[in-house]
């Protein structure tokens, strides 16, 4: 079956040139990114075997240079890999696996300027895009804990910065003062009180990044995407198996990655809910992930980072809401949409769980006191 995507593009023309098992017998778009066009192909061997695969057209308006993001995942893939080995896990699933193409290249770039890679699809796994229980929270907890730890002596120099300035929260922050500024489209006064509520909150955009140049807050290779999707879990044991979407893989903060999944595993609403009523942050799930990621950092985290992690959560829900309301305010050009005002509609969710974490702040304090070694 050939499937074709929205610019026309012949996925069985795009599998053919990738060393897969055989031939292509099925391919739908898969997945809820918000970045990169997904597809799941599966391929038959000729001995009649089938094998999945991810296939993904990288969004190269946003990575403005996939080779050398492609590098990095090449590197930092099979830097893992020996570390999974080592360790007695499984490399084959416990890591993305990239597949090259027939002629060796980590990357296929077509004819249409499109740039495409392929990864072994990890077989009788589940992707969640809502915590389901308390425990595969705790679970995803170690799980990113744990990723930091395989990193924390990987040669962060040779990594390319794929989006430079990506959770420097300031100049987000001035991205959006001139969006608001330039309302290119009108929208402004469709977003006044959201637009009130960030600006309100100026003062503290520069904590992170002030306190990283005076030295008080460790450079880390970090994933710098951590939310619950970019997980995947086995389908039996729900144990965390394989952390995926390596494109942010960069020098970052421990509270970067912290933050990011806090932000959108400790909601007790989707990342898009209309209904705000339903979206606060569940205390139970921030104990469990604070709890998961000291323990899958394993004692690396300092007493500062440690005492900043409910500032990471806030400013990385804060970061994502003005990123959110930049994009409705610029014409959704970044994150994909499926409706209108769905930008917008993100934007409130992440603003109710900012204003949430700040009623809840001596709560979150304490919790974060109370797993401290
Ligand atoms: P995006 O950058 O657009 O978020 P991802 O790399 O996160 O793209 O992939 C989108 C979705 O595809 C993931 O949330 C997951 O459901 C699925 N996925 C990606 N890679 C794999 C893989 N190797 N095996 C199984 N599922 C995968
Ligand atoms: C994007 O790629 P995806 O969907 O996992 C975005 C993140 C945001 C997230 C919000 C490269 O993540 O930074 O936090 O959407 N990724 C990029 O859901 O911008
Ligand atoms: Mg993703």
């Amino acid at each position: 079956m050939s499937t074709e995507n929205k610019d026309c593009v012949k996925i069985d023309e795009i599998v053919t040139q990738f060393a897969t098992v055989g031939e292509l017998v099925e391919s739908h778009p898969y997945g809820n990114g918000h970045i990169n066009d997904t597809f799941l192909v599966v391929c038959k061997s000729q001995e009649g075997n089938l094998r999945s695969y991810i296939l993904q057209r990288m969004n190269h308006s946003i990575f403005k240079n996939p080779e050398g993001l492609m590098e990095n995942v090449v590197h930092v893939t099979e830097y893992l890999r020996n570390v999974i080995a080592a360790q007695g896990g499984d490399p084959d699933r416990e890591t993305l696996n990239v597949v090259r193409t027939k002629s060796g290249n980590s990357f296929y770039k077509d004819n249409h300027q499109n740039y495409w890679r392929m990864f072994l699809y990890v077989e009788h796994t589940l992707c969640l895009e809502k915590v389901e229980s308390a425990n595969d929270f705790y679970d995803s907890a170690v799980a990113f804990g744990n990723f930091q730890k395989m990193l924390a002596e990987y040669p962060a120099q040779q990594l390319y910065e794929t989006i430079p300035n990506f959770h420097n929260t300031q100049s987000r922050f001035q991205a959006f003062q001139k969006a608001v500024e330039e309302d290119k489209l009108g929208r402004a006064s469709l977003a006044a009180n959201e637009i009130d509520f960030a600006l309100a909150r100026q003062q503290e955009v520069s904590i992170l990044t002030d306190l990283l140049q005076e030295g008080q807050l460790p450079l880390r290779v970090t994933h710098n995407d951590t939310k619950l999707n970019n997980i995947l879990f086995d389908a039996d044991t729900k144990k965390a198996v394989c952390i995926i979407d390596l494109d942010t893989v960069m020098p970052g903060l421990a509270l970067y990655d912290f933050g990011d999944s806090i932000r959108f595993g400790a909601s007790t609403g989707a990342e898009d809910e209309t209904d705000l009523s339903k979206v606060e942050v569940d205390l139970t799930l921030f104990e469990a992930f604070t709890k998961g990621y000291l323990e899958g950092c394993g004692s690396r985290l300092t007493p500062k980072e440690i005492e900043l992690l409910p500032m990471g959560a806030k400013l990385m829900t804060y970061e994502c809401g003005i990123r959110f309301l930049t994009d409705f305010l610029e014409g959704d050009s970044y994150f994909k949409i499926h409706r209108e005002g769905h930008n917008l509609d993100r934007a409130r969710t992440q603003f109710k769980l900012v204003a949430d974490m700040e009623k809840k702040w001596d709560i979150l304090t304490a919790i974060v006191e109370k797993y401290k070694k």
